[in-house]
Parts: C-alpha cells; sequence; structure tokens
C-alpha cells in the first residue's frame, strides 16, 4: 500500500516497525510527541499516515499552477484536507476500486488533446477544446465539502468554473429537463474498464435546476493546480450537496436532453444509488447508516447534515418531493 511505500522512502523519519493503524494512535500520542511536527498533528487532529503523506508532498512538484485565480464567498471556511490526502485516497473505478489505485495508475490518462462534446437540447452544439473551456469564465477557488456514499468526507479547495456558465453559452432549448454527463471510455488509458464492476462508460445525471445551481461547478484545479488525473483530469463535475459519485471525473461528453439516462451507479444497485443522491442522514443506505462520516484525518466521527450542510442554499430546489423516495 502507499502508505507503506512512503514510509520506506522516509524510513529515516520512522522505522517500517513502526507502522500502526488509527485504533492504537492514541497509545502512541508519547511516541509522536517527541517529533518535531507533534503539535501541528495534534492540533489538527490528524492520524498518523495522514501528516506523513503530508509532509511528503505539501503539493505535487509537477502540476501546472493556475493564475488569476478569485476567491468565492460560497467556499466553507473549515480546514482543509491535505493535498496529500485528497490525492492518494481517491475513488475512479476507472484505474482500480482500491483507493490508492488511481493515483498509483492514473499515469496512463493522456489529458492532452482533449475535447468535451456538448450536444443535445441546445442552439449551440459544439466541440470544446479543454483549453477553450478553461477560458470560457473566470477560475475561481472553491472549497467544498464531499461526501462521498461510502460514509467518508474531505474539504478541498477546487479550482473551476460554475457549470451555469457552459449552459448559457450552449442556449438549451426548452425540452432541456436533463443534462447527461460521460466519462471517457478507453481501456487502454483506463485499464479498470477491462473488469466490469461498473457498466462504462461512466454517467451522471443532473436536473436542469440543479445543474444551474451557484454550487455546481467544472473543476479544472485543486489546491491552486491543475487537477491530478486521479481528481479527474482534465475536467470533471463538483455537485457538493450530494453524494461524491454524481461528481463525474474526466469529462468527454455533456448531452442535454429531455428524458433522464439512469447512471452507471444506478444501473450496478438501483436500491442502492439513486438519481438525486443528495447526501441525507435520514435515508440510510441499504447496507449502512447514513448518519455520521469519517472526515478525513478526523478521529472521531461527525454527524452528516442534510445536503451536506448546505441545505440552506439547495432544499429548496426539492420542496415537495419525497425524500425517502427520490433518494
Ligand atoms: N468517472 C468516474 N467519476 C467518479 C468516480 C469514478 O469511479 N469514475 N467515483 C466517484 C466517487 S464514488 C467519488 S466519492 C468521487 C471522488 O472524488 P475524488 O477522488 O476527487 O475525491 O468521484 C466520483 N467520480
Ligand atoms: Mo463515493
Amino acid at each position: 500500500m502507499i502508505i507503506k511505500k512512503i514510509l520506506t522512502k522516509n524510513s529515516g523519519l520512522i522505522q517500517p516497525s513502526e507502522i500502526t493503524d488509527q485504533k492504537i494512535y492514541l497509545s502512541r500520542r508519547k511516541f509522536i510527541g517527541t517529533a518535531t511536527r507533534a503539535s501541528v498533528v495534534i492540533a489538527a487532529g490528524m492520524v498518523m499516515p495522514g501528516w506523513l503523506r503530508n509532509s511528503y508532498a505539501a503539493t505535487s512538484l509537477s502540476a501546472k499552477k493556475l493564475s488569476n485565480i478569485r476567491k468565492s464567498s460560497l467556499s466553507t471556511q473549515e480546514p482543509q484536507t491535505p493535498y496529500g490526502d485528497v490525492t492518494t485516497y481517491n475513488n475512479f473505478y476507472e484505474f482500480g476500486t482500491e483507493k490508492d489505485q488511481p493515483a498509483q495508475k492514473a499515469h496512463s490518462l493522456i489529458t492532452r488533446p482533449w475535447t468535451v462534446v456538448v450536444e443535445g437540447e441546445i442552439r449551440r452544439p459544439k466541440t470544446y477544446d479543454i483549453d477553450t473551456l478553461l477560458k470560457l469564465a473566470p477560475l475561481e477557488e472553491r472549497i467544498y465539502r464531499l461526501r462521498c456514499v461510502e460514509g467518508w468526507s474531505m474539504v478541498i479547495p477546487w479550482i473551476g468554473f460554475p457549470l451555469s456558465a457552459l449552459i448559457k453559452q450552449v442556449e438549451p432549448t426548452a425540452n432541456a429537463k436533463f443534462i447527461e454527463f460521460t466519462t471517457l471510455h478507453d481501456s487502454k488509458q483506463m485499464p479498470g474498464q477491462r473488469s466490469g464492476v461498473l457498466e462504462w462508460p461512466y454517467v451522471e445525471g443532473l436536473r436542469i435546476d440543479e445543474a444551474m445551481h451557484p454550487l455546481a461547478i467544472l473543476a479544472v484545479g485543486l489546491y491552486g493546480e491543475v487537477l491530478p488525473n486521479q481528481s479527474g483530469a482534465p475536467i470533471r463535475l463538483v455537485v457538493p450537496w450530494k453524494y461524491g459519485f454524481k461528481s463525474i471525473k474526466s469529462i468527454v461528453k455533456i448531452r442535454f436532453i429531455e428524458k433522464a439516462t439512469a447512471s452507471s451507479w444506478m444501473k450496478a444497485g438501483p436500491h442502492e444509488y439513486g438519481y438525486f443522491a443528495n447526501v441525507n442522514p435520514a435515508v440510510d443506505h441499504p447496507r449502512w447508516s447514513q448518519a455520521k462520516e469519517r472526515r478525513i484525518g478526523e478521529f472521531l466521527k461527525r454527524d452528516t447534515l442534510p445536503f451536506n450542510g448546505y441545505a440552506d442554499q439547495v432544499a429548496q430546489m426539492y420542496a415537495g418531493l419525497d425524500l425517502n423516495k427520490f433518494f
């Protein structure tokens, strides 16, 4: 596993025999207390692998910095999940189902040249070059919570622009009620697509009003740099009030449609993954509770908030909808 590899590289810092897990973290505090970074570690409430990974790579050495980034009032003030965790603990089944596989394998993804086909119920269908999309609207930093359906969460400083900016430019017709997003399908670049764990390509969807909501963004970077491949380069959706699986990565097609189509996760588990997938502590996944979550890097679980804490801004879109039925 990646943690072990990093520990080996840092062998002067800590011996492999010191590798521990979170359960015995507290009993190790004495040991940590002698380390230089101890105060930082304890103040941030982080577990050992987190600070080791983070000290190993505060940001990447090779990624390109993005410039002229505006701050946004829509950002959360909560502490950000360290870069090392954000970029090594990923779900991206196109590169395997283990959390550390995307970081290890996504180098095979070629992100230039890259085009995104925008089509369907719109007046201005167009194939956008990724570098055109980067200039479509001013880039903003959006620090958002991301809550995975599996029960963990992160706080990530995305760089991107409102999805609404693209939607306005292509002029949807009156028939455009939903938007379908599609990930690249190429098993040479994405070896995980040789497995049948999901139906490929990965497909997700939003209702048009959800897609127009100011919180919904197309992200092209994080932590001030272009997106690492494992995070969905070169362009991915981020919809912070919905479970992470809605935030589809490495998008090649955006199609405006009249009737919603099933997402890859709905096909994989129709009773487990709904179209809306709004974060909801009151509606359990059939196999586990959704009431609590573990913020990556924290020791104790915290309560999951309705709509992932964005209820004030988004709940009105679902007024009158039975959230038990439309999960
Ligand atoms: N194409 C694609 N997009 C995807 C996934 C995936 O497997 N393939 N996983 C989803 C899930 S389950 C989550 S939780 C988030 C994780 O995003 P992150 O790795 O940037 O944290 O990506 C989502 N987008
Ligand atoms: Mo997820």
